[in-house]
C-alpha cells in the first residue's frame, strides 16, 4: 500500500493518544483503547491516519486521536478544539437557512403527511393544548396544527435563518394568531409555560446521523409538563442481510476486466473508497433482503436519556430465507405517534423497503467480501451505534457477525466485525 511505502522513510512519525475506544473493521483499520499511544505515520486523508499501535499499522479515524503524549499537550488541546465547534452548528443551520433542504423534506409526501396524520387524527384532543413544534423549518406542522386543530398556542422553534420566512408564512396563512415563531436554538429559548405537547422531525440518516434528537430530548426535560405527549413518541431501526449486486457490480466486480484489462490491483482501493463508509440514500429491493428485517434498536422518547445516545447497543438472529450473496447490511427506520386519546390509533412513519421511499431512503453497510448464503443459514450478532466522542453529530455503526451454515458439507461458522464511520 502507498501510505507503507511512505512511511519507510518517516523518520519521525507523530506521537498520538486515543481520545476513545475503536474497533477497526475493514482488515486494514486498527482497534484500540482509550488511552492508547499510536504513532501516526502519514495523513492521507484528513479523516483517515495511518498508524501504528503495538507494531502494527493500520488506518484510524483522525477524530479518535488527540496530538502528544497524555496529559502532556492539555492546554493546547483545549485551544484547538475551541477553534471548530464540535456541533458544527453554523455549517448545519447555514445549510437549513436554504431552501434545498425544506424542499427535499416538504416534497417527501410520507413524512410530511405522516406528521399532517397525525396531527388530524389527534384534532378533538388537541383543542387547548400548548404545542411546542421544535426545529420547525419553514412552520409546516405548525400550521398543521393550527389549521386542523384547535390549540391555545404552537411555539415554532427554528434556529436556522429560516425563521424569517416561517414568520410571512404564518402570517400569509392567517395563523398568527396561535403560533408563536421563536428564533434561536431550542437548548437557549424561553418559553412562558410549559407545553402538553412536544412535537419534532428530528429523525437522521440511520434514525441518529446528526443527533438532533439531543436537543429534543433536553427540551423534553425543561418544557415538557408532567405527562405530556412526545411526538414521534418511539422510535426503532431496523436491520436486514442483503443482496446488492448491481451496487458491488458498479463499485468492485467493475475492476475486474475493464476494457478487457485486468485492473483487480485497484479493489483494496476501491474498497476503502467506496465501502468504508455506509451508503447513505441506497433503496433496497425487497427481493434483495435475504431474510425478513428485523427491529435492532428502540428507543422510548419518554425515558431516552441524552447520555443513552453515546453508545447504543442491539442484537440480531437473521433466518435465510432464500439463497443468495450476502454482500452486506441495510437500516432504516420507523417511528411511532401516540394517540393523545386512551385507544386511539397510533400513526406510523415506517422508512422502509416495503414502504414508500422517503428522502431518507435506506441505508446500506457493505461487507468487504460477498458471502454465499443459503436458505436455512442464520445470521446472528450485533450493532453498536457510538457517538463520535469529538464530533457530536456524528457516529460509528460498528457491526459484528456470525454466519452459521444448515447443510452438512458447508456446516461452519464464519465471524466478521467491521465499522463504518458517518462520517467522522
Ligand atoms: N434548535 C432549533 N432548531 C433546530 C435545532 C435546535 N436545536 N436543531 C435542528 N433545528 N430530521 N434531521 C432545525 C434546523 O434548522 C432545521 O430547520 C430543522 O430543525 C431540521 C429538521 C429536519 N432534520 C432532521
Amino acid at each position: 500500500m502507498q501510505a507503507e511505502k511512505e512511511d519507510e522513510d518517516d523518520a519521525s512519525p507523530e506521537e498520538c493518544y486515543a481520545r476513545s475506544d475503536f474497533t477497526g473493521g475493514a482488515s486494514d483499520q486498527l482497534s484500540f483503547s482509550s488511552g492508547d499511544k499510536l504513532l501516526v505515520h502519514a495523513k492521507p486523508s484528513t479523516d483517515w491516519w495511518w498508524a501504528e499501535l503495538r507494531g502494527v499499522r493500520g488506518y484510524v479515524p483522525a477524530s479518535y486521536l488527540r496530538p502528544g503524549a497524555a496529559g502532556e499537550e492539555e492546554e493546547e488541546e483545549e485551544e484547538d478544539s475551541s477553534l471548530e465547534d464540535p456541533w458544527q452548528d453554523e455549517e448545519y443551520f447555514g445549510s437549513y437557512g436554504m431552501l434545498r433542504l425544506h424542499l427535499e423534506m416538504l416534497s417527501d409526501k410520507s413524512r410530511t403527511e405522516a406528521y399532517r396524520q397525525v396531527v388530524l387524527s389527534n384534532s378533538a384532543s388537541l383543542r387547548n393544548k400548548v404545542v411546542m413544534d421544535l426545529g420547525c423549518g419553514t412552520g409546516i406542522i405548525s400550521l398543521f396544527c393550527a389549521q386542523l386543530a384547535q390549540p391555545s398556542v404552537v411555539y415554532a422553534v427554528e434556529a436556522s435563518s429560516m425563521v424569517e420566512y416561517t414568520r410571512q408564512l404564518v402570517k400569509q396563512n392567517a395563523c398568527e394568531e396561535v403560533i408563536t415563531v421563536l428564533q434561536g436554538r431550542a437548548e437557549e429559548i424561553e418559553l412562558p409555560e410549559q407545553v402538553d405537547v412536544l412535537v419534532s422531525e428530528w429523525m437522521g440518516n440511520c434514525l441518529l446521523f446528526e443527533f438532533m434528537v439531543e436537543s429534543v430530548l433536553l427540551a423534553r426535560d425543561r418544557w415538557l409538563r408532567e405527562g405530556g405527549m412526545m411526538w414521534p413518541s418511539s422510535a426503532a431501526l431496523a436491520l436486514v442481510p442483503c443482496q446488492a449486486d448491481s451496487y458491488y457490480a458498479e463499485k468492485m466486480a467493475f475492476w475486474e476486466r475493464p476494457y478487457g484489462l485486468d485492473f483487480t490491483p485497484l479493489q483494496s482501493l476501491a474498497q476503502q473508497e467506496f465501502f468504508t463508509k455506509p451508503k447513505f440514500s441506497y433503496l433496497i429491493e425487497p427481493s434483495d433482503c435475504l431474510s425478513p428485517p428485523c427491529d435492532v434498536i428502540y428507543l422510548d422518547m419518554y425515558t431516552l436519556q441524552v447520555k443513552d445516545l453515546e453508545e447504543i447497543q442491539g442484537q440480531f438472529h437473521f433466518c435465510v430465507e432464500k439463497s443468495g450473496v450476502f454482500h452486506g447490511f441495510t437500516a432504516w427506520f420507523t417511528v411511532h405517534f401516540e394517540s393523545l386519546e386512551t385507544g386511539g390509533a397510533a400513526v406510523e412513519l415506517n422508512t422502509g423497503p416495503n414502504s414508500e421511499p422517503t428522502h431518507w431512503k435506506q441505508t446500506l453497510f457493505m461487507l468487504d467480501r460477498p458471502v454465499s448464503v443459503y436458505a436455512g443459514d442464520s445470521i446472528s450478532g450485533t450493532i453498536v451505534l457510538r457517538r463520535n466522542p469529538v464530533w457530536r453529530r456524528h457516529m460509528t455503526v460498528t457491526l459484528h457477525w456470525s454466519i452459521n451454515s444448515s447443510t452438512e458439507e458447508t456446516d461452519n461458522c464464519q465471524v466478521g466485525t467491521k465499522s463504518f464511520p458517518m462520517w467522522r
